[in-house]
């Protein structure tokens, strides 16, 4: 239990729900593979940027779902129990970087016009597409994305966003935002 603060629970319990589309209690791998598809044929102009995209996201899946949870699936206390034990062997370390690596190509998956950065609207798009579009939320969720407030988001502000999401112990940082989308 010591190696897990409660702010760092919180934020995993609120992306477990985020996935949880259906609200069953329970996640599948093939529930994550068929986000996994969808992202893979996100914004792509050619099949090499698609089999990257899916490698990103398979990375960090084969870890936290892998395929022996079988039929069984993954209840939300299982999620958080994962993390607990990626933290005390280390794993953690492997997972945060497969993370990572996913913000990496989930920008380029949204960046649709490819100029770079990320508009208001593409972001709109994505959360649009998870269900979860109302202007309150976007514009709350694109405020903490854009540090610099320059009015668009760059890769690194949404890396940065992304691996604090993960690896932040500030009960202030409020990066659990990104995935309240329920
Ligand atoms: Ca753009
Ligand atoms: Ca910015």
């Amino acid at each position: 239990m010591s190696n897990l603060g409660e702010y760092i629970e919180k934020k995993y319990r609120v992306f477990f729900r985020y996935l949880d589309r259906n609200h069953d209690g329970v996640l599948h791998r093939s529930d994550l593979m068929k986000r996994v598809d969808t992202m893979s044929h996100m914004n792509v102009a050619n099949q090499s940027e698609s089999i990257y995209t899916r490698q990103c996201w398979l990375r960090w899946c084969d870890k936290v779902f892998p395929p022996k949870d079988g039929k069984k699936g993954v209840t939300e206390d299982d999620f958080v129990e994962k993390f607990r034990h990626f933290r005390s062997t280390g794993e953690i370390d492997e997972v945060n970087a497969a993370s990572e690596g996913i913000y990496n190509v989930l920008f380029d998956r949204l960046d649709a016009n490819r100029d770079g950065h990320l508009s208001r609207d593409e972001l709109k798009a994505f959360y649009q597409a998870l269900g979860k579009a109302d202007d309150t939320f976007i514009d709350r969720l694109f405020r903490k994305l854009d540090v610099n407030h320059d009015g668009l988001v760059s890769k690194s502000e949404l890396v940065e966003a992304g691996v604090a999401f993960w690896t932040s112990e500030d009960v202030n940082s409020g990066y659990e935002i990104m995935y309240e989308i329920n």
